[in-house]
């Protein structure tokens, strides 16, 4: 009896532990956002929400999000230019860019299909990817060129090389995290 209590109260606090996205209060957002990037840049950087709330004004051009879209907490630190890659990837929207743009990911990324950004269950043959820590660099997409699409050839590769939204991924550890 008591050890079934015991797994019984062991249960309810795993449950009411477990993240839900939907309540989180805006400090806790703000942290993981800001955890995305180094402090010199996610000190002064925007705060913005999933979906698109400014949860915090900045003023150093840096617009770092908790997560990735909604229902996502892999936080990110964008420039302008990703600021731009991301409204538009979010709406399926056409993308290019004639100068380079940056994005931090520190603490590591979704699991996605290295091709297909819109890819949501990973079938045989398909190169499905989660990279640890890492920053991304979007390019005019002639720069492109010679740059690996093996996220396992050990170094930089590009990522949803075929779409609007191919960009160079640069992991800064040796830590996939699958
Ligand atoms: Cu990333």
């Amino acid at each position: 009896m008591r050890t079934r209590l015991n797994i019984l109260v062991g249960v309810v606090m795993l449950v009411a532990a477990l993240p839900s996205l939907a309540d989180e209060s805006a400090a806790t957002k703000i942290t993981r956002a800001m955890s995305a990037g180094p402090s010199n840049i996610s000190a002064g950087a925007t705060i913005m929400d999933v979906d698109g709330t400014v949860l915090r004004e900045g003023d150093n051009g840096w617009t770092c999000m908790p997560g990735i879209g909604p229902g996502d907490d892999h936080p990110m630190c964008n420039d302008a230019v990703w600021v731009r890659l991301m409204a538009a990837a979010g709406a399926g929207a056409d993308f290019q860019t004639d100068r380079i743009g940056l994005s931090y990911m520190l603490q590591g990324d979704a699991h996605v299909n290295n091709a297909d950004p819109s890819d949501t269950e990973q079938n045989e043959g398909e190169v499905w990817v989660q990279e640890g820590p890492h920053l991304m660099v979007v390019v005019p997409k002639a720069a492109l060129l010679g740059v690996s699409d093996d996220p396992y050839n050990g170094g930089p590769y590009v990522m949803w090389g075929d779409t609007p939204y191919a960009h160079i991924m640069v992991p800064t550890t040796n830590d996939k995290l699958r």
